[in-house]
């Protein structure tokens, strides 16, 4: 691997800005210091693990128990969920979240673009993915790693029938301690509550973590807002093409089940996800591209 990494490295690399690596378990990253942000971000899956902004602290959670091997997704940063979320309604066998968070992506570029700097990895349908399922796609994720941290999800139909697929940014943001945590912007919205048994339910004011919390909420546009009181910080996440917003936190008992978390690791983590997710499905025709996207700015609060 260390000859392809140096081989990247010599092709892509932006002195002083933009390395390609060496990474946890072997696996090749880039790794960013702008003026306006250091990060890193892994080809196994297209992978963001760090944004640390100019001034401020990391801003997305990264398991102390991560199994950085190939054929497993990353605990932490930012998993890309597609072309379904969760289980494959029509195969158990199928992986969780889908097929492209575990599989090496390609690089495409590295650009500087002011004092921040964009990173773009592709990946494309194969023998791998047609094991699973049968279509034809291109997805290219440009991450931009500056004052504000900004994602950008492509899917292009390359095939010749209409795609329908599912897709999240799975982002884990670092908190100071759940339990005093808020999240604002989804009052009065509609939600599945996956903890019990997907009964739709209607959001009053702001979230706050009691317990294991995974709900999908639906047809929202909305902006949302992390406020925590222990680290001192407020998150916006803006969206575009979203019309679905993911929370989670699986809280002791769902905790001590993953091997891949730390026990008290939930105690810093909530995932906060841009999505299209459970009956808003996207659907692409032949040739056609569809692009979501996916803000997060930090304030100091
Ligand atoms: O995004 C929430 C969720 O779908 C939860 O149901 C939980 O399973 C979580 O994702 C983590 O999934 P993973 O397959 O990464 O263990």
């Amino acid at each position: 691997m260390e000859g392809a990494i140096e081989e990247l490295d010599r092709r892509f690399e932006i002195p002083g800005i933009a390395q390609v690596v060496e990474g946890k378990g072997g696996l090749p990253k880039v790794r960013i210091t702008s003026p306006e942000a250091v990060g890193e971000m892994y080809m196994h899956g297209a992978h963001v693990t760090s944004w640390t902004p100019a001034g401020g602290e990391e801003v997305l959670f990264l398991s102390s128990q991560t199994r950085w091997e190939h054929g497993h997704a990353i605990r932490g940063g930012i998993p890309i969920c597609f072309p379904w979320f969760g289980g494959k309604a029509d195969d158990p066998k199928a992986p969780a979240h889908g097929l492209v968070r575990t599989k090496a992506w390609q690089l495409e570029a590295i650009a500087q673009v002011g004092g921040a700097v964009t990173v773009s990895m592709f990946t494309e349908s194969d023998e791998s993915t047609k094991r699973w399922w049968p279509a034809e796609f291109r997805l290219v994720h440009r991450a931009t790693f500056g004052r504000e941290l900004s994602l950008k999800l492509e899917v292009t139909n390359t095939g010749k029938t209409s795609l329908r697929f599912e897709e999240a940014l799975h982002t884990y943001h670092r908190v100071g301690n759940i339990e005093k945590v808020r999240v604002g912007g989804l009052d009065g919205v509609h939600y599945l509550d996956k903890t019990d048994r997907n009964q739709e339910k209607t959001q009053q004011g702001e979230i706050v973590i009691v317990s294991e919390t995974d709900r999908v909420y639906l047809n929202t546009r909305n902006a949302i807002e992390l406020e925590d009181p222990v680290l001192r910080r407020r998150t916006r996440v803006m969206k575009e093409n979203s019309a679905t917003t993911v929370v989670w936190n699986p809280c002791v008992h769902k905790a001590r089940s993953l091997s891949d978390l730390g026990d008290d690791d939930w105690m810093q983590m909530i995932c906060l996800e841009t999505s299209n997710v459970s009956d808003f499905v996207v659907e692409l025709a032949p040739g056609q591209q569809h692009t979501m996207k996916g803000i997060v700015r930090v304030a100091d609060s």
